[in-house]
């Protein structure tokens, strides 16, 4: 497993549970000399900044893309999969490809969060998941061309309502047959839905691809209650490699929650 730590920077998320807003230049020399092994961005759209500015700052700072986030197409212009008005609906699948076109060159995965949207109203569950299963098949396809997986996060019940749990997501990625789809398993989110987070983790199984790793109260990982052994060993018994990726708040300041991230995460994975 690898260490990741967020960096973002899109304004409407200034107060959002991401550990750097810093320039990216400066985020990824914190990054860097913290000893994370990738950042994880979120930029406020696919044409935000040059591919190729990415690319140099990679090679300056020997730091690859964790995974690049699409939660400004919800922050930003509202957009959202399962929206009942379907021109809302493809501009927000218009905007998810633009930015897997961003990442794919980067070999960065993006991630599906806020964008997946809600039922309700005139939209039955049925029909949202429906179109989402829909999104997701194309956005698969993309993800594929590229040869990187797509991250779709369960998020709590207080930010969507479609799926919450990682398990009831991963039966339901599986039902579908999507292809290229895997599942970020955000520890905050898990704390509030999971019966047991262990056991969320075993019954994500290998479609677990990404991990935002945060305490229970979504401070750095050792800042709350949540206990990181059971749950970094569950991960080891799935055969999971892949980022445990800080997407936390900044508190009690973005150095110090950054250098409790990796020490955690430097003590579980040892
Ligand atoms: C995004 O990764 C996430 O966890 C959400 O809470 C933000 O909408
Ligand atoms: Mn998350």
């Amino acid at each position: 497993m690898k260490s990741a730590v967020t960096l973002c920077r899109v304004a409407e998320a200034a107060a959002g549970p991401f550990v750097f807003h810093d320039p990216l230049d400066a985020g990824f020399e914190k990054a860097a000399t913290l000893g994370f092994d990738a950042v994880e961005l979120f930029l406020p759209g696919p044409d935000a900044v040059e591919i190729s500015e990415i690319q140099a700052l990679q090679d300056r700072h020997g730091l690859p893309i964790a995974a690049v986030g699409t939660g400004a197409g919800m922050v930003k212009h509202g957009l959202s999969l399962t929206d009942p008005d379907p021109g809302k609906r493809a501009a927000a699948l218009e905007f998810i490809l633009a930015m897997i076109d961003f990442g794919g060159p980067l070999k960065a995965p993006a991630i599906l969060g806020s964008m997946q949207g809600k039922w309700g109203g005139d939209v039955s569950r049925d029909q949202a998941l429906g179109w989402l299963a829909d999104a997701l098949r194309t956005i698969g396809a993309a993800s594929g061309k590229h040869d990187v997986p797509f991250i779709y996060e369960p998020l709590n019940r207080y930010e969507t309502n479609l799926l919450n749990r990682v398990g009831d997501a991963a039966e339901w990625v599986r039902s579908e047959s999507l292809d290229h789809i895997v599942l970020l398993a955000d520890m905050f989110h898990m704390n509030i839905e999971e019966t047991d987070l262990a056991e969320a983790m075993r019954a994500g199984g290998d479609l677990v691809g990404h991990v935002h790793y945060a305490d229970s109260n979504r401070h750095a990982m050792g800042f709350g209650h949540t206990d990181p052994a059971p749950l970094v060993a569950a991960l080891k018994e799935i055969g999971y490699r892949g980022y445990l990726s800080a997407e936390i708040f900044p508190l009690p300041d973005a150095e110090a929650a950054a250098a409790q991230t990796i020490q955690s995460i430097k003590s579980q994975i040892s």
